[in-house]
C-alpha cells in the first residue's frame, strides 16, 4: 500500500498521506507527494487540490529516524516549492497535530481549514532544530512576527480556535473533516478566490521592517529561558531574515543552518530524549492487553506542599478530585494555596479566569474520608511516616472502590510495607511527584512486589492523562532519582569539608546547565524536610545537620547554605556559613584546598551514574534511557546533555571507571568504587546504550 494515495473528487483532486502512525514525512512520503502534486497539477481536469491524512493525526513532521543519516532527495522545502509553482489552488485539511514539516507543508499551501480540536505547531526547538523547511519565513508573514516568534521558540502547538484567530488557519469545519475540505476547495474555484501564496504576503512584517529594534526586543524577551541552548539563537536569527533577506536566500541560510544543529550534539542529545520518553511509556512485561481501568474520580489524602498540586493535576485534566484533610484549618491552608496559584496563571494570562473557575469547582475538600469510597484512584500525599501511611491504606482497603487504585506519593518509603498494611497490595502502587506538582511533568511509577499488571497499566495511564511523563521504577530507598540525588548530595558535602563553597559546587553545576545547584536546591526544599529523614534513618551530613542545628533551614528561614534578603529568593554567599564550614574542616584536622570546576563536576556526576548503574543491575529501572528520562523531566538535568546515562556514554564508560575509582581513592568511599556494570561495560569497550539496544534485539 502507497502511502501517498491521489484519488478524485470530480474536479477536486485529493492527495491522502497513510503513513502510521503520525504520518511522517519519511523519504518515501516525500517522494509520494512529488509523483501526486505532479499528476495533479498536470492533470487538466483537476481545478483543485486538498492535501489530507488517514489516520489520528495530519503529518506531525519529518521523520525523526531520518535525521541521523544523509538526507535524501526531494527534500521537503522541494515538495513545497512544487506545491507553489502549480497555480492551482491547494488546501491543508487539518485533522489532529499539524506539527513542524506537517505545519511547514501546510503553510505551503493556499488555505489551511482545521477540524475543531485540531492543533498547528512548530516543535523542532524542543529537538534542538529550527523549522527547516519555510516555517521561519511563512509563519511571520501569515501570522506576522509577534504572534510568530513566540511560537517557534516554545515549540508548543496551538488549538485550531487560536490558530483561526490568529489567522493561521482559515477555518474550523465541524463534521467529517476530508468531504468538508473538498466542499471548502469547490467554493474557492466556484468563487474565484484570488490565490495568495504564504511566500508572498509581506504586509504583516512591514511594520517591524520599519521598526527592527522591536525584533530585538522581543528576541530578548523571549530568549530568557534558552541559556545553553544553540537552537534559539538560530531560529531568532532566521526569523529576523524574513525581515531582511529575499525569501529564496533566506531558506537557503536555513537549510544550512538546520544542518549544522542537526548534526550537532544538542540536537542528537534532544532526539535521544525524545524516543526515550516514548520508550518509558512501554512495561516490557505488561502485555499491551492489559487495559488500563477507566478513572472518572479521583482522591488525594493530605493537601499540603504535594496533595494540593497533585488535586491540581486532575482538575487540570478535567477529572473530579476529593482533597481530604485532617481538619478544617488544614484543609482551607491547602485549598487557599490551590486558589492562590491559579489566580497567579490567570494574572500571568496563563489561564482563562472561567476555566479556573472549573478547575476549582472539579475539587472537593472533605475532612472524612466516606467520599474517598467513589474514587477510582487514591494518591496518598501524608506526612512521610510509615505507621501512618500504613494506617491510611488501612483504612483506606476498608473504604475504597474494590477495583480502585490506591498510590503512595511517598518519597523514599517501601511501597510493599505499604500495599502489606491491606488485603490488596496488587492494587497498590507508587506515583511519586516532584515539587511542586502540577508543574513538574516527572512522575515515578513505583511497582510493588505484588502491584498487579492492570495496577500499573493504570497509573502510567493516568500519568500521561494528567500530563506527566511517567517512568516504572523498582522499590528501594529513594526509587531512582532521590537514590542517584544523595549520592550526588554526600560527594557534595565532601567538597565542602575539603575546601570549596556552596556557591563553587552549585556554580559549577549551573555552567553545566542545571537550572540550580544542590545547596540551593535544598535551601528550597527545606534543609528540615532532609534533615528528619536522616534523623530517623541514623544518617548524618556534617554541614547540613550543622546548618538544621542553627535553625537554617532555607528558604523557609531566609537563611540555609545561603542567605536570602527578604521577597528575595537569590541566593547570597554568607560568611557565617564560610565560617561553620571551614571551623568543621578544622574539627576534622582536613587541610581546606582549591577544589577546581572540572573535579567538582566530575564529582558531583560520576557519582550518581555509578548509582545509576546500580539502579540497572538491580533491575530498579528498565532501561538507561529512563534513568535519563527522569533526570531530565524531575531532576532539572540539561535536555541538550541527554541524561545522564547518555552523557556517561559520551565521555566513554573506561573514563568514568577510572575518575570513579580516583574519587573512591579519595573520599576512602567504597560506595564509589566504580560499579561491576561500569567496570564490565567499560572493558567490552561498550556504553550503556548498548544494553538498549541488547534488550531491543532481545539478547
Ligand atoms: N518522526 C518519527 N517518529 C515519530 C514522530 C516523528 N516526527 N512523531 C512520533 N513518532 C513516533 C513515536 O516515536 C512513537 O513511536 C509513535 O510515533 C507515536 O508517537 C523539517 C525538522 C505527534 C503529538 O517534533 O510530538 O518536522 O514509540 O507516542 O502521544 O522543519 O508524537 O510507538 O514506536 O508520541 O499520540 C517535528 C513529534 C519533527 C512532533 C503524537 N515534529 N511527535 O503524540 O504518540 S522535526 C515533532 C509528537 C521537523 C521540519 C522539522 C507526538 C505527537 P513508538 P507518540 P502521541
Ligand atoms: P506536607 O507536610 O506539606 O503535607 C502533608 C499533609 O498531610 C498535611 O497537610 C497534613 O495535615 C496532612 N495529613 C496528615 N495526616 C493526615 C491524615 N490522616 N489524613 C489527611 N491528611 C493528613 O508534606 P508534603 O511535602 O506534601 O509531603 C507529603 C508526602 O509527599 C510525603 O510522603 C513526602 O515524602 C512526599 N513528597 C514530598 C515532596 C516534597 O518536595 N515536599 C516531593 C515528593 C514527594
Amino acid at each position: 500500500m502507497s502511502v501517498v494515495e491521489l484519488c478524485r473528487e470530480d474536479e477536486i483532486a485529493v492527495v491522502l498521506v497513510d503513513n502510521p502512525p503520525v504520518n511522517a514525512l519519511k523519504h518515501e512520503v516525500r517522494v509520494g507527494l512529488t509523483d501526486a502534486f505532479s499528476q495533479a497539477r498536470d492533470d487538466s481536469a483537476v481545478a483543485a487540490i486538498v492535501l489530507a491524512c488517514a489516520g489520528r493525526t495530519f503529518i506531525a513532521g519529518a521523520d525523526i529516524t531520518e535525521f541521523d543519516k544523509l538526507p535524501k532527495a526531494p527534500h521537503l522545502s522541494e515538495v513545497i516549492a512544487l506545491m507553489e509553482s502549480i497555480g492551482k489552488p491547494i488546501v491543508a485539511a487539518i485533522h489532529g497535530t499539524a506539527l513542524g514539516g506537517g505545519f511547514e507543508i501546510a503553510l505551503g499551501c493556499h488555505f489551511r481549514v482545521a477540524a475543531p480540536g485540531a492543533r498547528v505547531g512548530l516543535p523542532e526547538i524542543k529537538l534542538g532544530l529550527l523549522p527547516g523547511a519555510g516555517g521561519t519565513q511563512r509563519l511571520p508573514r501569515l501570522i506576522g512576527v509577534e504572534k510568530a516568534l513566540p511560537m517557534i521558540l516554545s515549540g508548543d502547538p496551538i488549538p485550531a480556535k487560536e490558530a483561526l484567530q490568529y489567522g493561521a488557519v482559515d477555518a474550523i469545519l465541524e463534521g467529517e473533516l476530508a468531504p468538508a475540505a473538498v466542499d471548502f476547495a469547490r467554493r474557492i474555484v466556484k468563487e474565484k478566490w484570488p490565490l495568495r501564496r504564504v511566500r508572498d504576503m509581506d504586509e504583516k512584517l512591514e511594520a517591524m521592517r520599519r521598526n527592527p529594534g522591536k525584533f530585538d526586543e522581543l528576541a530578548a524577551t523571549l530568549s530568557k529561558r534558552t541559556r545553553g541552548l544553540h537552537a534559539p539563537a538560530a531560529a531568532i536569527e532566521a526569523v529576523r531574515w524574513s525581515l531582511d533577506v529575499p525569501f529564496d536566500d533566506a531558506e537557503k541560510r536555513v537549510r544550512s543552518a538546520f544542518q549544522e544543529l542537526r548534526q550537532g550534539d544538542q540536537s542528537k542529545a534532544q532526539r535521544y530524549v525524545f524516543f526515550a520518553e516514548r520508550e518509558a511509556a512501554k512495561i516490557a512485561d505488561v502485555p499491551p492487553g492489559v487495559r488500563p481501568r477507566e478513572i472518572a474520580r479521583a482522591a488525594v489524602i493530605g493537601a499540603g506542599t504535594m496533595g494540593g498540586g497533585i488535586a491540581m493535576c486532575f482538575a487540570n485534566a478535567g477529572i473530579p478530585v476529593t482533597l481530604v484533610e485532617t481538619g478544617q484549618e488544614a484543609l482551607h491552608r491547602g485549598l487557599d494555596i490551590i486558589a492562590r496559584n491559579y489566580r497567579n496563571t490567570v494574572k500571568r494570562g496563563g489561564l482563562a479566569g472561567d476555566e479556573m473557575e472549573r478547575r476549582l469547582a472539579r475539587i472537593q475538600g472533605v475532612t472524612d474520608f466516606a467520599p474517598v469510597g467513589e474514587a477510582d484512584i487514591v494518591i496518598e500525599a501524608v506526612f512521610e511516616e510509615m505507621d501512618l501511611k500504613r494506617r491510611i491504606f488501612g483504612d483506606l482497603d476498608r473504604i475504597a472502590k474494590p477495583d480502585a487504585v490506591l498510590a503512595s506519593n511517598t518519597s523514599y518509603l517501601d511501597i510493599d510495607e505499604i500495599g502489606a498494611s491491606t488485603q490488596r497490595p496488587q492494587a497498590v502502587v507508587g506515583m511519586h511527584f516532584f515539587s511542586p506538582a502540577n508543574v513538574m511533568r516527572l512522575l515515578e511509577v513505583v511497582r510493588g512486589e505484588k502491584t498487579a499488571p492492570e495496577t500499573l497499566a493504570t497509573a502510567m495511564a493516568v500519568g500521561r492523562r494528567i500530563g506527566k511523563v511517567p517512568v516504572v521504577v523498582g522499590v528501594c530507598h529513594g526509587f531512582v532519582g532521590n537514590r542517584m540525588l544523595r549520592a550526588r548530595g554526600i560527594e557534595a558535602e565532601r567538597m565542602l569539608l575539603e575546601g570549596a563553597l556552596p556557591q563553587d559546587v552549585d556554580g559549577a553545576i549551573v555552567e553545566f546547565g542545571f537550572p540550580m545547584g544542590p545547596f540551593a536546591m535544598g535551601d528550597l526544599a527545606g534543609l528540615d524536610v532532609s534533615w528528619r529523614m536522616r534523623k530517623a534513618q541514623g544518617l548524618t551530613a556534617e554541614i547540613a545537620d550543622r546548618l538544621c542545628e542553627a535553625g537554617r533551614f532555607g528558604q523557609k528561614t531566609s537563611k540555609g547554605f545561603y542567605r536570602y534578603e527578604a521577597g528575595s529568593r537569590t541566593p547570597r554567599p554568607d560568611p557565617e556559613v564560610e565560617a561553620l564550614i571551614a571551623e568543621a574542616s578544622a574539627r576534622h584536622g582536613i587541610a581546606r584546598r582549591e577544589i577546581d570546576k572540572q573535579e567538582i563536576l566530575e564529582r558531583l556526576i560520576f557519582p550518581m551514574i555509578n548509582e545509576g548503574a546500580r539502579i540497572l543491575e538491580e533491575g530498579i529501572a528498565a532501561r538507561p534511557s529512563d534513568i535519563d528520562v527522569i533526570w531530565v523531566y524531575g531532576y532539572g538535568w540539561p535536555v541538550w546533555r541527554g541524561g545522564p546515562m547518555y552523557y556517561a556514554d559520551r565521555l566513554g564508560l573506561a573514563t568514568i571507571r577510572e575518575k570513579l575509582a580516583e574519587i573512591a581513592a579519595r573520599s576512602k568511599d567504597e560506595r564509589l568504587e566504580p560499579a561491576a556494570l561500569v567496570t564490565r561495560l567499560a572493558a567490552e569497550g561498550r556504553g550503556f546504550g548498548s544494553l538498549a539496544e541488547a534488550a531491543r534485539a532481545g539478547r
